[in-house]
């Protein structure tokens, strides 16, 4: 076995001639035949005969198993950064010309990546990785899906199984570093184990509510022939409520004076946002979205009433309490969307709750609910469209007024800057030039504040941005998202801080010639931290700033088009060529950090 001949980091053992026979007969599965048997060697250097690609990959591996069921599962793109631990699965990718191998710069990054394509397709996004140092690196993504709900497989190579639970080289127990964050971590032992937990990887990962699954593999299971299954997946067979809960539902719709949905990321599915759409129009619903969720109902639209996120005012909150029928429609209704689960009450609401999720572990988690429904919030919708009507009239007045406190809430501001540009105004010129179908990538930080607050998400535009406020997922969404709307215009913006976490994910943007356009907000600071700083202990600065690299002449390092902008003259100008840009193109704001801090401990002018 190859893999298991490589020393420590993957330098190779030094061969003798007879060691390398008998790797390239252990490849082929025959002997060497005669016109291979005379080595060339000069000077001691072993070249090794010409050995046809096409004949080593005669032989279908284990690994070829695992590939071949996430082929005929539609996964048709892997993100990854080599190592030794998975040479076999590595090799068996050369024999799937339609699984493109995206090769990445950091596990974090490529976690990222596979985070984000999995939440835009619903299938299982997949990252290859290394063992230990690897491993390690993808925990971020890991994290990351498990909080956005989005469907991940990591495939992590591991030390050989003689070896395992020895303490040996970089050896992690999968289980126990990620038992409690994934929904399953599987570590075959035997190369037959490989197709079947791959299949059993899928189905996990996008079922119930979606999230990251780790698949270890020893790197000496990877290259023994095994059969080749093609196993596809059944979705499940929609489930739904009997008539007569419909009814009742029905009912209460139609004497509800003041009603209100919360909307969350299940109506990301293909058709969801349509039938939420067609649903909150037929009822005349008001309808507010969790925490970033903001793409799943148009921002533009007459029923919009917000967000319930990180930024909500004490109105506002107050107002949706006063709600007597709460439909909370495929959200988690986790920390953040119920304002630290204080609306509704915690664990009996003073209003009428139905939650609808497909996943019996979330519904009746936090809240008793007086409709709990496990199935899925698209096919609930559409099931409640007859009879829809006959509503109170007291309702125009109850979406009047929670219209009238989301305008105030998302009029963008006017600040004046005292040095440098307000971001917000580089967000505004965004909201109005992206075009209708743009994806919006955002990294974490208060740059991306104005965001989800004043940008009108409308059209097919969407957003990508982490649940879990990570910091460096915005430049490796930015990429999955290129690559998989390539007619869509990516937008990603992030800061100073983010951005040296994994910006270094950007040349895969050069190198496949992606369109995607990079905003940089440059404040010199961890500002999100600064601020809360500021409140907690003002005036004492501690950690938070920056000194900054110069990010635009790094752009240009990368290949990258690239403009400065360093004053609100120049923004409308660099928006509108980064947007019109057919390749890759960078824009540098040098934002006000001042305008950002707490008015009472911003530096002077
Ligand atoms: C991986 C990670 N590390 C740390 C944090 C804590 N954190 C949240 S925002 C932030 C600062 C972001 O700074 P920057 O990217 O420069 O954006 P800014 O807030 O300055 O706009 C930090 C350190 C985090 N959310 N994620
Ligand atoms: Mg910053």
């Amino acid at each position: 076995m190859v893999a298991s001949r490589l020393g420590h980091e993957g330098i190779p053992k030094p061969r003798s001639w007879k060691n390398l026979k008998e790797s390239i007969a252990d490849m082929l599965g025959r002997p060497l035949s005669a016109p291979w048997r005379s080595p060339r060697i000069r000077q001691g250097t072993v070249i090794p005969p010409p050995i046809q690609l096409k004949s080593i990959s005669m032989k279908r591996t284990s690994a070829h198993a695992l590939l071949n069921i996430f082929a005929a599962n539609a996964i048709d793109r892997v993100f990854l950064v080599p190592g030794e631990s998975y040479l076999g699965i590595l090799d068996a990718l050369v024999d799937f010309p339609g699984i493109d191998t995206v090769v990445c710069r950091h596990e974090g990054g490529a976690g990222y990546m596979a985070v984000a394509d999995g939440r835009l397709t619903g299938r299982p996004g997949v990252v290859m990785v290394s063992r230990g140092p690897g491993a390690s690196n993808a925990a971020i993504a890991i994290h990351t899906a498990q909080q956005d709900a989005v469907p991940l497989i990591v495939v992590i190579g591991q030390i050989p199984k003689r070896d395992l639970r020895r303490e040996a080289f970089q050896e992690i127990d999968y289980q126990k570093m990620f038992g409690a964050i994934a929904k399953w971590v599987s570590e075959p032992t035997d190369p037959e184990q490989l197709a079947a937990a791959a299949f059993k990887a899928i189905r996990i990962a996008a079922s119930g509510t979606p999230g990251p699954v780790v698949l270890v593999v020893p790197e000496d299971i990877q290259q023994q022939e095994t059969d080749q299954p093609a196993w596809k997946n059944t979705p499940a067979v929609q489930t739904l409520p009997n008539e007569h809960t419909l009814d009742e539902i029905r009912d209460r719709l139609r004497q509800a004076s003041r009603p209100l949905v919360i909307a969350g990321g299940m109506f990301e599915k293909p058709g969801g946002r349509e039938a939420l759409h067609i649903f909150a129009q037929a009822w005349q619903l008001p309808v507010a979205v969790s925490f970033r969720r903001h793409d799943v109902f148009p921002g533009t639209h007459p029923l919009y009433v917000g967000e319930l996120g990180l930024a909500n005012s004490k109105a506002q909150i107050d107002a949706f309490a006063e709600s007597d029928f709460i439909l909370a429609l495929g959200t988690r209704l986790g920390d953040i969307p119920t304002q630290g689960y204080t609306f509704p009450q915690l664990p009996r609401p003073s209003q009428t709750l139905l939650h609808c999720y497909p996943d019996d572990h979330i519904v009746g988690l936090h809240y008793v609910a007086d409709f709990g429904l496990v199935c899925e919030p698209r096919e609930l919708v559409q099931a409640l469209l007859p009879g829809a009507g006959d509503i109170q009239e007291s309702r125009a007045a109850w979406l009047q007024r929670l219209r009238q406190i989301h305008a105030a809430h998302v009029k963008w501001p006017s600040n004046t800057t005292r040095g440098g540009v307000d971001f917000s105004k580089v967000v505004r010129s965004v909201s109005e030039h992206a075009p209708e179908d743009a994806i919006i990538c955002l990294d974490a930080g208060t740059f991306a504040a104005p965001v989800y607050r004043h940008f009108p998400f409308a059209g097919r535009q969407r957003l990508m941005a982490p649940l879990s406020g990570a910091m460096g997922y915005g430049t490796p969404a930015a990429i999955a998202s290129a690559l998989r709307m390539a007619n869509s215009k990516t937008i990603c913006m992030v800061g100073d801080g983010g951005f040296l976490m994994t910006g270094n994910e950007m040349i895969a943007a050069v190198q496949r010639k992606l369109p995607v356009l990079f905003i940089l907000s440059n404040n010199a600071c961890y500002a999100s931290i600064r601020i809360n700083q500021e409140q907690c202990y003002p005036g004492r600065v501690s950690g938070t700033s920056l000194f900054n690299p110069d990010f635009h002449a790094l752009a240009l390092a990368f290949g990258m088009k690239a403009v400065l902008v360093e004053n609100d003259a120049q923004i409308e100008s660099a928006i509108e060529q980064g947007i019109a840009a057919s390749e890759p193109f960078f824009i540098e704001v040098r934002s006000d950090l001042a305008s950002v801090l707490p008015a009472q401990t911003a530096p002077k002018a």
